[in-house]
């Protein structure tokens, strides 16, 4: 495709519950979308993953604004044919962002499969009709209200249940959980990198109560520390935030830093370099899960397709939309059992409703064209 036009808009979720880690508190989640159209009349849409705030990754919602349009979709406006293979090649001389540089990926992706009558899955290579899917549970006010919270997504079928743990919130409600909910219960933690590696022996307690994973327990940069942690815990180290590449990825594998791989698209710069995690992981017998960032519908489907890869074995944070919002921006993304279905239609199989942008979209969207 050429591209001749995009949009930039931003539309603000409120969120069922406030989500809280280690990082801080959302109550509402605010998602960038892009809109590209292409000479032939080709559309796409992608959302980016950046936050409000630079805490999880040094990328924010207004900074990734700004790239987009002030570098990436120019250099993109410049390339006659553009494949989806040729977007990341054609932005890697404008160094970081890759929150920003997937989602507009996402867009040429969806755009130019919609108009080959492919799905993103089948171009991805996914071998799964529907995936099996987890909730990431936010630190609570009270151990109370978490096994409240927890007892609603179990009882909803969810395959697994992921705590988000602190200093302070850690071992008490990791045991309550799986005391009350027995050992058949999926069960992991996420630390968002609250720890440091003096706190190796107080994490190596959560040994007892048979976590799936460990994930991100230490800073991005500190494959070192993780792997010393590896090395003296049994519960299976997974890490996050370290894993910005491919390259970062074989890193961490071969230091020994972490055994499973959380792979979010955005954090790794698009769905194309996902899946080169997702490949090498495989061949090292690394087994991969899809994690989440409080995506609209419209990104947790691109990640089911992701997800129906055969290397993701454990279940993804791709929550239904009712574990996140009253309405979502697609048609609602709905729980079968503990699994949600794969789209099947073109691109990535569903578009934003116009009536429900409408209502979201907060501030004017900006158009940017080829030329200007
Ligand atoms: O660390 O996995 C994380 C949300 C925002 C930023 C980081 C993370 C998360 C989640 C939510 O855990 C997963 C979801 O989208 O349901
Ligand atoms: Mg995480």
């Amino acid at each position: 495709m050429r591209i001749v036009e995009a949009e930039l808009r931003t539309v603000a979720l409120p969120l069922l519950a406030p989500f809280r880690t280690s990082l801080g508190t959302q109550t509402v989640r605010r998602a960038l979308l892009v809109r590209v159209r292409g000479a032939e009349g080709e559309e796409g849409w992608g959302e980016c993953v950046a936050e409000d705030e630079p805490t999880y990754s040094p990328e924010y919602l207004e900074g990734a604004a700004d790239i987009i349009r002030r570098f990436l979709l120019p250099s993109l406006f410049a390339v006659p044919d553009l494949d989806p293979a040729g977007v990341a090649p054609a932005l890697a001389h404008l160094r970081g962002h890759p929150m920003a540089k997937a989602a507009v990926e996402m867009a040429v992706l969806d755009a130019v499969l919609r108009a080959r009558g492919l799905s993103l899955a089948t171009y991805l290579g996914g071998v799964r009709r529907s995936v099996r899917v987890g909730v990431s549970v936010g630190i609570a006010t009270t151990l109370d209200a978490l096994l409240d919270t927890v007892d609603r997504h179990v009882s909803a079928g969810y395959a697994r249940i992921k705590l988000k743990i602190e200093p302070g919130w850690d071992l008490e409600p990791v045991r309550l959980v799986r005391e009350t909910f027995g050992a058949e219960l999926m069960l992991t933690a996420d630390a968002n990198t609250a720890y440091a590696p003096a706190d190796a022996r107080h994490l190596a307690r959560l040994d007892a109560y048979g976590l799936t994973l460990l994930e991100q327990p230490f800073a991005p940069d500190d494959l070192h520390g993780h792997a010393r942690l590896a090395a003296r815990m049994e519960t299976p180290i997974c890490l996050d935030e370290s894993i910005t590449s491919a390259r970062a990825a074989t890193a961490a594998i071969r230091a020994r830093a972490c055994s499973i791989i959380n792979i979010k698209p955005g954090r790794v710069g698009g769905y194309l370099e996902a899946r080169r995690i997702h490949d090498l992981a495989q061949a090292s017998d690394v087994p991969v899960w899809c994690g989440g960032m409080l995506e609209t519908g419209l990104g947790r489907m691109a990640n089911l397709a992701l997800a129906s890869l055969p290397g993701f074995t454990l279940p993804g944070d791709i929550s239904a939309t009712a574990r996140y919002y009253e309405r979502d921006i697609t048609a609602p993304v709905e729980l079968e059992a503990d699994s949600i279905a794969v789209p099947e239609g073109p691109g990535i199989g569903v578009a934003p409703d116009p009536d429900a942008l409408e209502t979201f979209t907060v501030g004017p969207p900006a158009r940017v064209m080829w030329g200007s």
